[in-house]
């Protein structure tokens, strides 16, 4: 197996590129794979000050160690949720990354700042962790980045993620969910700018760069994502991206190209009216948000607010 620049001997091949590389010529795919999600898509102006949405996985730290290389001026967030020792890993990961890095890293503990971790809030709401998992971290990295003035939020959802995600929102004809399926999602109600620069690249690719990096990222799947959906939509497609190499990239992009603008289109005819949260202010189609709603139950289920038309909030992906 040879790289398809120098011919040198290659250290991972790419099937659906049909090209393999070696270390060197890898980081600089990677490099120009990311560079080119950014420019395509407009994600980032130079000068952005960047919160890197951190959680200890290979995506993450790979997300946050390109964008430093790229001299982006990027810090970290990590979220403490609170899920036992997976999440004393996780968090011992991220710092490590960012003292060898020198990079900042704030780091927000769940039960210490709003008074519930994951494991509780999710039997408290009667929702399946990973939504209260999914709804608090989006809340909470919203928050952390509007408090600290950061321009734009970068999460490490790669090519896989999207694919997985997209499978399941056609899967389900959530038409909602499927017309905020973008790489960028802008400034707009309180939200900071959202971007997922790695969505040109695979899992794989990311494990592989981490490991020929050096980042030392938490291997163990989080211990409350059993019965998650995601993964098993992950494994069937990798199976039919296995026979056909490329697949996966087809179907994410040509999303983009041929569906999202009709779905997009859609919601904007049908799309709710927005108030403020009377909790906390943020936007909402209730009276309440879904995060003060989850809160409460959480944290005093005796309280907690009636009459709030829909727990499920209008969410950006
Ligand atoms: S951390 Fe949270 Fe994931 Fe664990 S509870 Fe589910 S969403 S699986 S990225
Ligand atoms: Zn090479
Ligand atoms: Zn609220």
């Amino acid at each position: 197996m040879k790289c398809r620049v120098c011919r040198g001997q290659a250290v991972i091949d790419i099937r659906r590129h049909n090209a393999a590389f070696c270390r060197e010529h890898f980081f600089e795919h990677v490099q120009s794979q990311v560079k080119r999600s950014i420019k395509t898509f407009g994600m980032l102006a130079p000068d952005d000050k960047i919160l890197v949405a951190v959680s200890g996985g290979k995506d993450s730290l790979a997300l946050w160690d390109i964008l430093l290389s790229l001299d982006y001026k990027a810090d970290g967030l990590y979220i403490g949720l609170g899920i036992g020792e997976y999440s004393n890993f996780s968090q011992e990961k991220a710092e490590v990354f960012a003292t060898s890095r020198g990079a900042h890293l704030h780091v927000v503990n769940m039960k210490d700042s709003y008074g519930y971790d994951i494991p509780q809030g999710a039997v408290s709401a009667r929702r399946a962790p990973c939504g209260t998992c999914g709804l608090s971290k989006r809340y909470v990295m919203n928050q952390q980045a509007c408090k600290a003035g950061y321009e734009v939020i970068a999460t490490g959802h790669n090519l896989d993620d999207e694919v997985a995600t997209l499978f399941g929102n056609v899967l389900h004809w959530n038409l909602d969910a499927l017309s905020r399926q973008r790489p960028v999602l802008p400034t707009e109600h309180g939200f900071v700018k959202k971007i997922k620069p790695l969505v040109r690249l695979g899992e794989r690719e990311m494990a592989a760069y981490c490991v020929l990096r050096g980042i030392d990222y938490i291997v163990e799947e989080c211990p409350m994502s059993e019965g998650n959906t995601g993964i098993r939509y992950k494994e069937a497609l990798n199976e039919i991206e296995n026979a056909s190499p490329g697949t996966k990239h087809q179907f994410f992009f040509g999303f983009l190209d041929r569906g999202l603008d009709h779905f997009s289109e859609q919601a904007g005819v049908s799309a709710p009216e927005l108030k403020s949260c009377s909790n906390c202010g943020a936007s909402t189609t209730g009276e309440i948000c879904a995060f003060c709603r989850l809160r409460q139950m959480a944290t005093d289920p005796e309280r907690v607010t009636v009459g709030s038309p829909s727990f499920r909030p209008r969410r950006r992906h």
